[in-house]
């Protein structure tokens, strides 16, 4: 197939609560849906770059300057999902926009020849387990709330947003009024290897791990750490390509891995990362990113791999949204339904999209003339 161009949107969609992690405090999700016109009809993307780069070097702004100057222009002619990463490999870097151009290209190619995402990636399973992330509150008694709701719901899982001053108290509140349930943690990077023995003081409560509570560039420290506390360490972004992980783990550096497609470049390194880390027999589990309708119905699909050995933070899509681009995704009986039709197998509502959309762009593939 050949790819005509891409339409990118800029789009808002207010959080139906504040979002605050160590990384800062968000109350409206911006995002980058994409549109891919190709020989076979078209496909859907989602770039999942924020506004600033805070959880990770790349921005939504930067991310569609380098796609309109760098990545479509290298995608000219015949063009298959396979062979995008190829042709943008030369362009160092900026993984989230790479990642929502193959995401496109693929869906339009899936869409083409009948195939689900689920299918095309390896899905084993009709709908996965649904955990949740909390993020952090000013006072104990909310977020007790905040979980209470969620266990309510049957969220299978709770993760908590940690930060110095945000972490053993709450820890110990959940699991006091809780009990046992599947409970972990992540700190978006907000720790440094000094404070091994703060950390270590989770380890009473019994938690399923602590996703990257150091530096992304810091894999000696998590080493480190997984030697020094007893809670199994996740690492996060730290795990930017399959080579990332397979070095993590020859490290010592991580028991658990989060996959994010987005961090990594595309669905089809993500599900390297997958096989990689099936190999070594470390579990791995599904990253979220607060996507719309579109992203989440691709990170479903990927869940629904066999080595996704812990729910994922593939929430409903009613945890951030009080309307989803697509028909929402929904909790039954603490799962998430992959969907079954061609591609991602759901659609945004054309209206909606309108009305939520700030600019739009048209990018053609290929070096114009
Ligand atoms: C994580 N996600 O696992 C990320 C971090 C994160 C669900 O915890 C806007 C867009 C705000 C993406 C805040 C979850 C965000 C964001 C946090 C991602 O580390
Ligand atoms: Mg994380």
């Amino acid at each position: 197939m050949e790819l005509h161009g891409i339409e990118v949107r800029r789009v808002a969609l207010p959080l139906v609560a504040p979002f605050r992690t160590s990384l800062g405090r968000q109350t409206v999700r911006t995002a980058l849906l994409l549109r891919a016109q190709t020989t076979l009809g078209e496909g859907w993307g989602e770039c999942v770059a924020e506004d600033d780069p805070s959880y990770c070097a790349e921005y939504l702004d930067g991310a569609l300057d380098v796609m309109r100057r760098f990545l479509l222009p290298a995608l000219g002619g015949e063009l298959g999902a396979y062979a995008v990463a190829e042709r943008l490999a030369p362009i160092k870097g900026h993984p989230m926009a790479k990642a929502a151009v193959e995401m496109a290209v693929l869906d339009a190619q899936l869409r083409g020849t009948g195939l689900s995402f689920g299918g095309f990636l390896g899905a084993v399973r009709s709908a996965v387990p649904a955990g949740v992330s909390v993020g952090i509150m000013d006072r104990i008694p909310e977020l007790l709330e905040a979980v209470a709701g969620y266990l309510a719901q049957g969220y299978l899982r709770i993760k908590l947003k940690i930060e110095p001053g945000w972490d053993v108290e709450p820890v110990r509140a959940v699991r006091e009024r809780f009990g046992d349930i599947d409970l972990q943690v992540d700190a978006n990077t907000a720790y440094q290897l000094r404070d091994a023995r703060h950390l270590a003081k989770l380890d009473p409560f019994d938690l399923l791990l602590i996703e990257q509570p150091l530096p992304e560039d810091d894999l000696l420290g998590h080493a480190a750490l997984v030697r020094s506390i007893r809670t199994p360490i996740c690492l996060d972004e730290s795990i930017t390509s399959a080579r990332a992980a397979a070095h993590a783990i020859a490290l010592g550096a991580t028991s658990v891995v989060n996959i994010k497609p987005g961090r990594v470049g595309g669905y089809l390194e993500a599900r390297r990362i997958h096989d990689v880390c099936v190999a070594h027999g470390v579990p791995v589990w599904a990253g979220g990113m607060l996507e719309t309708g579109l992203g989440r119905a691709a990170n479903v699909a990927l869940a629904a791999l066999p080595g996704f050995a812990l729910p994922g933070d593939t929430s409903a899509s009613d945890r951030y949204y009080a309307r989803d681009v697509t028909a929402p995704f929904t909790l039954v009986d603490g799962h998430v339904r992959v969907p079954e039709g061609p591609g991602l197998g759901v659609a945004p509502d054309q209206d909606f999209l309108d009305e939520i959309t700030i600019a739009t762009d048209w990018l053609p593939a290929g070096r114009q003339r």
